[in-house]
């Protein structure tokens, strides 16, 4: 049920795996339809964060992701998504038990803003420790239409931060550049891709017709502790959660 060796092996090398099929269609349908109510539902506080921007291409107000969904407060999508095979590769890859640091889905809506170039750490994560692995797991069909991620391939990144915190590695939407050492991720729901926290990746604005909703859940080695809560208390006092109305715009919004 774990990584095979080769797939170990991928990961040091490149930074980062694809699994395709990872979950089944079954849990996927379930899954995409708990996020689904999760959209229309009023967080209660402390519970799922919601982020609003206003869309670059068309003005509209949109929901762009939602955090902090995973826990108690949605206990039946907890217990698809944090397997006992999911965890177990999480600490294959981590080299002891994974401890959940945070979880986002996001909704990539048509017309939704382009994630730049960029490597996670960045996003103030050093302030936390300095080793994650994120599973992003896709929720819908990722293609070039609806904004699917592209990853360096050629494992020529440094392993620690590239630029300074909260700076893109570059401000040009993909094809990045070199273009023969990126690649552009393919995929279908629940398909998969366990990646580090340094790798390059990044996709463009959404400018097709079709929805591209991904899970996002990072994780940290048990050693380095449970900061999940702390995590969550110290973004919502810097860059709290919003609504539909008080959407965020393109000076203004931050992962
Ligand atoms: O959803 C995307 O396309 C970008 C995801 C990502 O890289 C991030 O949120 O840090």
């Amino acid at each position: 049920m774990g990584l095979s060796h080769d797939q170990l092996k991928t990961f040091e090398d490149k930074g980062f795996i694809v699994v395709k099929g990872f979950y089944d269609k079954a849990v996927m349908a379930e899954v995409s339809a708990l996020v689904d109510g999760l959209m229309g539902k009023e967080p209660a506080v402390g519970e799922e964060a919601k982020y609003f921007e206003q869309s670059p291409l068309s003005g509209e107000n949109l929901l762009v992701r939602i955090e902090n969904v995973l826990g108690d407060h949605n206990a039946a999508l907890t217990d698809l998504l944090l397997t006992p095979k999911t965890m177990a590769c999480l600490s294959q890859l981590l080299g002891e038990p994974a401890v959940l640091f945070k979880d986002k889905v996001n909704f990539k809506l048509p017309g939704c803003r382009a994630d730049k170039l960029h490597q996670d750490q960045a996003a103030g994560w050093n302030a936390y420790c300095d080793s994650f692995i994120t599973l992003g797991i896709a929720v819908d069909e990722n293609r070039m239409d609806n904004a699917a991620l592209s990853f360096m391939n050629s494992g020529n990144y440094a392993r620690n931060l590239m630029t300074e915190e909260w700076k893109p590695l570059s401000e040009d939407d993909p094809p990045f550049t070199p273009e023969d050492e990126y690649v552009l991720i393919i995929a279908d729901p629940g398909d998969v891709i366990f990646f580090d926290a340094y790798v390059p990746h990044g996709s463009p604005p959404n400018t097709g017709k079709r929805r591209r909703r991904n899970f996002f859940l990072t994780f940290n080695k048990k050693s380095d502790g449970d900061m999940k809560a702390q995590y969550y208390q110290d973004k919502w006092k810097n860059y709290a959660p919003n609504k539909a109305d008080d959407a965020r715009t393109n000076d203004t919004f931050r992962v």
